[in-house]
């Protein structure tokens, strides 16, 4: 995956105008952007191929993914033909549900990002204990590319060495969750931004003060 400036757009927002609105204003400087549940729900998978009409960018499915395989297949299938280029799935239900988005994505030429542990707090709870766990699994399946949380530093060093060097960890929570995009991008490939980018009076402005500090 090749990401423009290390920065991938968290696209929240909910409706689709406002969305192609923001994305205009940084898209000098962004071309991946990740669409989840609030925008897709809200507005229908068509809004990717929306957003591939109005811009050149990856799109990544931000679905977390986590059911059983046959279930899996259908949502990765229906996702990635709808225009998305990578999905993000769940690591915790096992490596039968990953492996098969992962084998929907290899038949398309695509990828899927496997989510090890997250950001938020709540996430100590359960998946934390067995992010370790996941992320050895996503080695096994060959998978290369990886979500893991910014707010947890000592937790994403520990992914990355378990992963490996080739392998691509894209980081949520930087920003309004509490990470520093300069201190992630020490063990992140890339970093995941969302509010602090669209809910910001000059998103542009936001890009570039983040560019500035990762320099
Ligand atoms: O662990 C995760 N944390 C997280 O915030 C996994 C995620 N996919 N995300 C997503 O990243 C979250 O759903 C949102 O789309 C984005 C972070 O947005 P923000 O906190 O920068 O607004």
């Amino acid at each position: 995956m090749n990401v423009k400036n290390r920065i991938i757009l968290a696209m929240d927002l909910m409706d689709l105008d406002q969305a192609i609105s923001v994305t205009e204003q940084v898209s000098d400087y962004i071309d991946t952007i990740k669409i989840g549940y609030p925008l897709a729900l809200s507005q229908g998978l068509s809004c990717f191929s929306k957003f591939k009409e109005n811009f050149s960018f990856n799109i990544i499915a931000d679905f977390k993914v986590a059911d059983i395989p046959p279930t899996n297949e259908k949502i990765t299938r229906v996702t990635l033909d709808a225009g998305a280029d990578a999905i993000i799935v769940h690591g915790m239900v096992g490596d039968d549900s990953a492996r098969a988005c992962q084998e929907v994505a290899e038949n398309r030429g695509k990828e899927i990002i496997l989510l090890t542990e997250m950001s938020h707090p709540g996430a100590e709870k359960f998946i934390k204990p067995l992010s370790e766990d996941i992320a050895r699994m996503g080695v096994e399946l060959g998978i290369t590319n990886y979500v893991a949380p910014s707010t947890r530093l000592d937790r994403l060093e520990k992914i990355r060495k378990l992963v490996g060097d080739d392998s691509f960890i894209i980081s949520p929570g930087v920003g309004t969750q509490g990470g520093d995009p300069k201190e992630t991008l020490k063990y992140a490939d890339a970093i995941i931004v969302g509010r602090s980018i669209y809910n910001a009076k000059e998103p542009e402005n936001a890009v570039m003060e983040i560019l500035d500090g990762i320099k």
